[in-house]
């Protein structure tokens, strides 16, 4: 039990790694102030959707529509190779999309396995508001989809997916690749102008991956956590080494121990050195903003980047990382 000078001490040992921590992301912190609003989303196809986000957050919207609309985006882009149903497809041939959302007062909602739904972070949005379920799967979800607006869409692979997966089927072979090309996952993370965040996280997974696997993006605590009093995390890449170490929840409670965003996404991944299997030919990429609105990011190998919107302009970052 945690006595009351246990309670002291721990508080001042908080309060002295507080003052130490480091920020990449220097944005007049002033500890106490709630921050202006910032949007930060994964990979270079961030920019587009942090512009779409800062429609609605610069108009002092809701973090929680913000980080909706911003992926929303990206997930009706054909062009994606790893979101929305231009993803690039399983070993079967087909597209498994896998989302989730979470807002500043705990409530989440996920979708995983769901196919020719093209907006699925909107079905999380929907399973979070409509049902008093978190997760729903596979036919169950697209059943709900259906029975709640949504229409399934069989359009087919994309001629570009086609391509790569027939190319992929001459040897059949699956392997997680470093290749930034092949990891366009969206996660957002958002704080508005009521210092409030949300988080959104879509995928159409890892490329070629088993019928029916589902990665970290749509789990909560894996791909994406969100805790209205210290901060929030999302991640991208290798879903199964972001699950086994419960990755974005990790660095919030990083954060809440007083590391920066930075530093929490670096002992996240530090986490992940660890792992049983080989890591050295993985990508995962994480990236977290405080309650103050200090942000950061952090890698297993170079080439993350993100996406950062603030009253100042939308710009893409490079993340430091591990192997170097
Ligand atoms: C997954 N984390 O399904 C996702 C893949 C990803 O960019 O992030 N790709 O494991």
């Amino acid at each position: 039990m945690t006595t009351r000078r246990n309670f002291i001490r721990l508080s001042a040992f908080s309060a002295a790694l507080l003052s130490v921590s480091k920020s990449f992301g220097k944005r007049n912190y002033e500890p106490g102030n709630a921050a202006a609003p910032i949007i930060l989303s994964t990979w270079k196809w961030g920019l587009e959707a942090n512009e779409e986000a800062w429609k609605i957050i610069s108009r002092g919207g809701r973090a929680l529509d913000a980080v909706e609309a911003g992926v929303r985006l990206t997930e009706g882009d054909l062009g994606n190779v790893s979101v929305g149903l231009g993803g690039n497809p399983d070993r079967d041939g087909h597209v498994t999309l896998d989302a989730c959302i979470m807002d500043e007062k705990g409530n989440c909602g996920s979708v995983c396995f769901v196919e020719g739904i093209r907006y699925p972070t909107s079905l999380a949005r929907a399973v979070m508001e409509k049902t008093p379920h978190i997760i729903l799967v596979g036919e169950g979800a697209v059943q709900f989809a259906k029975e709640n607006g949504f229409t399934q869409e069989n359009n087919g692979l994309t001629p570009r997916a086609n391509t790569a997966w027939k190319k992929w089927l001459k040897k059949s072979k699956y392997k997680p690749e470093v290749n930034p090309d092949s990891h366009d996952t969206i996660g957002m993370i958002a704080i508005d102008a009521s210092g409030n965040l949300s988080g959104a996280c879509t995928t159409s997974g890892l490329p070629f991956k088993m019928h029916g696997r589902v990665g970290d993006s749509p789990i909560i605590g894996a791909g994406l956590f969100v805790d209205n009093e210290v901060g929030a995390a999302t991640a991208t890449g290798n879903g199964e080494e972001v699950i086994r170490t419960c990755g974005s929840h990790t660095i919030v409670e990083m954060m809440r121990q007083g590391h920066s965003p930075e530093e929490a996404c670096r002992i996240a991944i530090e986490r992940i050195s660890k792992s049983p299997k080989d890591i050295r030919q993985l990508q995962v990429g994480y990236l977290a903003v405080n309650k103050h609105g200090e942000f950061g990011a952090y890698s297993l190998q170079k080439g993350f980047n993100y996406a950062m919107n603030d009253d100042k302009g939308n710009r893409l970052l490079d993340s430091d990382f591990m192997f170097k």
